[in-house]
């Protein structure tokens, strides 16, 4: 087939996926175009079935704002044209469900076909989409899709609850590829880090508000006292001074590092003992899923799709959002050293059931049932 796939290109969930996705089926021989505004993250090797499509967003004094959505459809439109596209997957509703849909409408006045596949991710449906301002755009763009996954039974049951939905759902869970995330030796690093043999807790996420990343700290200053241990946070994002102010109110900088976005997490991962995640919204938690795959344990939050990945008392816990000392109790259990071997075999067996190719087929199969259903589709 050839596929079209719009994401963010950026650090991100959605356009982790999304490339991860893309690198899959070419893999599997699918010619795989990506349409973004620059190179996506983890797209940076070279593949013969792998394209990219640059969009490009012409500036002019009377924009304000360059509309980017139109950029993006024109995009669409061109490489559906010349690339015969057998269909576009977009991944985050805002806004490429809406450009897709314009593209597709645009498309049909030249006898062209393109179906249209929506990934909802997560804050597109539980954060930014239930705001009034692209409510109504991203209830009509699901329900004009001519398929939408979701990547949790939670997040499914959101889009139910939140917009006037008229159409199924699939549900396609986050994977992992695990030839990349898995236990690398990186033994050197561990004693820079922890000189004294502390155990290590890792947080990643981009600094939102909604990762709520001032919990870990809280949670972390409480377990450093009974448990010898040191925090790194991974990523960056709006919160990320707020965060420092906090860990400098609580004097536990010596014991904290911040390491900024990286690309080779999983090396850091490689070395923690427990991943933290804290979140007030996760409609799944990949970065959750790479630390299992890392053979790492999670303390999380209960909310949205996080409990269809950890398993309560078996990869970790989980504490209702903003429990602290839930948290607390529940990590100073894992880091036991009775315990922490079977958290961390427990972890990786969990992570091994999402594992790419086990989620990749549902992909395609879902893409060949959506062309099956495109009456006028005539493409082989
Ligand atoms: O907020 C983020 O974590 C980024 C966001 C995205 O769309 O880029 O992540 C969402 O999609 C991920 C991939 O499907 C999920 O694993 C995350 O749980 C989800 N984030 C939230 O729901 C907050």
């Amino acid at each position: 087939m050839n596929i079209g796939i719009v994401c963010y290109p950026t650090f991100g969930g959605s356009g982790v996926v999304a490339t991860e996705l893309g690198k899959a089926l070419a893999l599997h021989g699918h010619h795989v175009h990506f349409i973004t505004y620059s190179q996506p993250t983890r797209l940076d090797f070279f593949n013969e079935n792998i394209f990219y499509h640059e969009v490009d967003i012409s500036g002019y004094p009377l924009f304000k704002y360059p509309p980017y959505e139109l950029a993006l459809a024109s995009k669409i439109v061109d490489v559906a044209t010349y690339e015969k596209l057998d269909l576009v997957h977009v991944h985050y509703a805002i806004p490429h469900a809406s450009a897709a849909f314009m593209a597709k409408k645009i498309l049909e006045t030249k006898n062209i076909i393109l179906p249209v596949i929506t990934t909802l991710h997560g804050t597109d449906i539980t954060l930014v989409g239930k705001d009034e301002s692209y409510e109504p755009v991203v209830t009509f763009s699901i329900n004009a899709s001519d398929g939408v996954t979701a990547v949790s039974e939670s997040l499914k049951k959101d889009t139910y609850d939140h917009f006037a939905i008229k159409r199924d759902i699939e549900v396609i869970p986050n994977f992992i590829d695990l030839s990349r995330f898995k236990k690398h030796k990186k033994d050197h690093f561990k004693t820079a880090i922890c000189p004294n043999n502390e155990k290590l807790i890792v947080h990643t996420s981009n600094f939102r508000k909604v990762k709520r990343v001032e919990d870990a700290v809280l949670v972390f200053d409480q377990v450093r006292r009974k448990v010898p241990s040191k925090l790194l946070l991974v990523g960056d994002g709006p919160e990320r001074h707020h965060v420092e102010n906090l860990c400098r109110k609580l004097d536990t900088c010596d014991d904290i590092r911040f390491l900024g976005k990286l690309d080779m997490v999983e090396e850091v991962l490689s070395v923690a003992d427990l991943f933290i995640m804290p979140s007030e919204k996760e409609s799944f938690g990949l970065a959750a899923l790479e630390a299992m795959a890392c053979e790492v344990p999670v303390i999380s939050s209960n909310t949205g799709g996080i409990p269809e990945l950890n398993v309560q008392g078996v990869t970790g816990f989980m504490s209702e959002v903003g429990d602290i000392e839930d948290m607390v109790r529940n990590t100073l259990e894992v880091l036991d050293d009775k315990n922490l071997p079977v958290f961390k075999k427990n972890a990786l067996a969990r992570a091994k059931e999402f594992e790419v190719s086990k989620i990749m087929p549902l992909y395609e199969n879902y893409y060949h049932k959506v062309l099956e259903g495109q009456t006028q589709y005539t493409a082989v």
